[in-house]
């Protein structure tokens, strides 16, 4: 089964439906491509100097990654705090969590001759077989075009309904995310995945984002990652994503905070973050305020 793929001007149900029905799901056109390519421009540097320290069995060992991405890349945050992905993002996550977070962010360049990633779920990070909800989304956006022969992120369709340890992905059970650079796949927590082989002559760039259930800890530490200071120039919601907000309300309160943090945003009675969205402004509104 391939992976359905539509156009950004598709109505958020259909995106929703496919996500929840196959696992997985391709939008395109999300991205501008001038806004990728500042992103690509600035995560260069760092891709290059510091990309391979994290190679490994899993990771590769002809893959350049960078964390840290909104420090050295702030023009991404119009990615995480997309509205269509915030959209999607609560769709799924907000039944379970009052309010959720970015889990990790991670950019990923696949070097020509890497070999395939090892199959995986996202949210096997948490020891829970059956939780009964998704845990988390990932949404890889694409800063180059994917294909099936540079590397496209391989997803087994439907695979987020797997019996847990039970029920493992036959090995050629996958399918490459192809898509067009500008575009993202959204994934479950609890869908298989991993990075393609790639067998073309050229790099394949790609930013993971993932968000998590509020009261869950974060894969990465954002608040190491992005400190208060820099988190300040964001504007509320993405501060609010990236951990700078407590979670829940009055005595259910989880990770409350009562010092002084230029990022931190108030708890709004709820619902009040999700309907104040469209009125706390974007990350480009914050980032042209903050001059960055
Ligand atoms: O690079 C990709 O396409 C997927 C990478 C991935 O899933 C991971 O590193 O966890």
């Amino acid at each position: 089964m391939a992976i359905s793929s539509f156009e950004r001007t598709v109505d958020l149900g259909t995106i929703v439906e496919a996500l929840r029905r196959d696992g997985a799901v391709v939008v395109t056109g999300l991205a501008e491509p001038g806004l990728v390519d500042t992103i690509r421009t600035e995560l260069r540097p760092h891709l290059d100097a510091d990309g391979l320290r994290t190679k490994s069995e899993f990771n590769g060992s002809r893959t350049l990654r960078t964390n840290s991405v909104l420090s050295v890349a702030p023009s991404a945050a119009d990615l995480v705090d997309h509205d269509l992905v915030v959209a999607v993002a609560d769709a799924i996550l907000l039944p379970h969590c009052a309010t959720y977070q970015v889990g990790s962010l991670t950019a990923i360049e696949i070097l020509p001759g890497e070999s395939e990633q090892a199959l995986h779920r996202d949210d096997s990070l948490y020891p829970i077989e059956n939780a009964g909800m998704e845990l988390q989304i990932g949404v890889m956006w694409a800063l180059d075009d994917f294909t099936a022969e540079n590397g496209g992120t391989r997803v087994v369709p439907g695979s987020h309904r797997f019996l847990r340890s039970w029920h493992l992905p036959g090995v050629s059970d996958w399918e490459p995310a192809v898509m067009p650079k500008g575009s993202a796949l959204f994934y479950m927590g609890s869908t298989w995945h991993g990075g393609g082989a790639n067998q073309s002559d050229a790099p394949r760039s790609g930013l993971i984002n993932t968000y998590s259930l509020g009261w869950l800890r974060q894969e990465s530490n954002q608040y190491l990652e992005i400190p208060p200071e820099r988190a300040a120039r964001f504007g509320p919601r993405l501060r609010a994503l990236l951990g700078y907000m407590a979670h829940g309300a009055g005595d259910d309160l989880i990770g409350k905070f009562r010092g002084d943090c230029p990022a931190w945003v108030d708890t709004p009675p709820e619902p009040a973050w999700r309907d104040e969205r469209g009125q706390v402004g974007t990350a480009a509104d914050a980032k042209a305020q903050a001059g960055i």
